[in-house]
């Protein structure tokens, strides 16, 4: 751990049990899964993956800092993603699926456990409003492709194209080859050598200490057409237990649907295990269920616990993700687990 974090663990440590009304010494420091205290009231926090979350996490603090609720901090703060055509990985300017179309997965839970999803959405920038729609309007947590696409019409959403200049030129010199071929940490390695990564997930805690997460992509590029990952989907891309913790995922969806990667990750924590812990079991989950394509691919987990700590865990090199709270705005490297 670099001494920056250590400061930023202890600081935050120290607010732990200053609000708990007691004083820290070093010697005293529990293991962060044996805080005794429930939840890190008015200390806010939102983490998110890689590098572009610091961006999207500036959104979400916008709430978070005038005491609003996680749920509206993590929807506001994915939408930048969504609609920036440079990010061609989420929303406006994904790149397409094999034949040319746009098509967007994404999730929203709350502090209830209320949940909505779309997946396979053409059309509309911001998959993650449809996706709490959903959970907000509809008796349903998940619709996907010409319903999903219907729902969000008769709610107002505009049409759009949401294929760029640049996505589809790319598609285009791919189509060439026409070889959909997951890379290490790069899933696809695009003509020209560009990444092809990634989604973004957000998890955050608010000031009553709720928590809420988000997670929207366009998904692996050049996938099969209807192809869903695991970002829409509840449990796989991300999960919410207010009790607990959340958590959330990165990298090729297929490996983390198989192990239902971010509720196994809740659940770690539920058992004791820190966050950057529960992230690193459900890793060697995914090396002990399938070795083979484990080597080959990426896949990164981030959590955060009711306690305000997180922590993340990759399969490569590589994953990087983005925290804000009070004290800090940073981008961190997470540890991984082949070397
Ligand atoms: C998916 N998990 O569609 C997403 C994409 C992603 O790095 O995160 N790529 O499988």
């Amino acid at each position: 751990m670099s001494d920056r974090r250590k400061f930023v663990k202890l600081s935050l440590l120290s607010s732990i049990a200053m609000l708990a009304g007691k004083r820290l010494f070093a010697a005293d420091i529990p293991a962060v899964a044996e805080l005794a205290v429930p939840a890190v009231k008015d200390s806010p926090v939102v983490i998110s993956t890689w590098d572009f979350g610091k961006e999207a996490n500036t959104g979400a603090w916008e709430i978070l800092r005038k005491g609003g609720r996680a749920l509206d901090a993590v929807e506001i703060g994915v939408k930048i993603p969504e609609a920036d055509p440079h990010n061609q990985s989420v929303g406006y300017g994904g790149r397409p699926d094999r034949d040319g179309r746009v098509t967007l997965d994404a999730c929203i839970m709350d502090e209830h456990s209320r949940c909505g999803s779309v997946a396979a959405l053409e059309h509309i920038v911001h998959a993650i409003s449809v996706a709490r729609l959903v959970m907000e309007k509809t008796p349903h947590v998940m619709i996907v492709g010409d319903g999903a696409l219907q729902f969000a019409l008769a709610n107002g959403f505009k049409k759009e194209n949401l294929l760029t200049e640049k996505s589809e030129k790319e598609w285009k010199e791919w189509l060439k080859e026409s070889k959909y071929a997951p890379q290490k940490n790069i899933e696809n390695i695009l003509p020209g050598g560009a990444k092809n990564h990634d989604t973004i997930g957000m998890v955050a805690m608010d000031k009553n200490g709720d928590l809420s997460g988000a997670c929207t992509t366009s998904g692996m590029a050049y996938k099969m057409h209807g192809r869903v990952g695991d970002s829409p989907i509840i449990g796989a891309g991300l999960y919410v237990d207010n009790e607990i913790g959340a958590a959330t995922s990165t990298g090729v969806g297929e490996e983390v649907i198989r192990i239902v990667g971010s509720h196994l990750v809740v659940e770690l924590m539920r058992q004791g295990l820190s966050p950057e812990d529960a992230c690193k079991k459900a890793v060697e989950r995914i090396v002990s269920r399938n070795p083979q394509a484990a080597k080959d691919v990426q896949v990164g987990f981030l959590a955060l616990n009711k306690k305000g700590v997180y922590g993340a865990y990759a399969l490569q090199k590589g994953f990087s993700y983005s925290v804000k709270n009070g004290n800090t705005e940073e981008t961190f490297e997470s540890k991984y687990f082949y070397s």
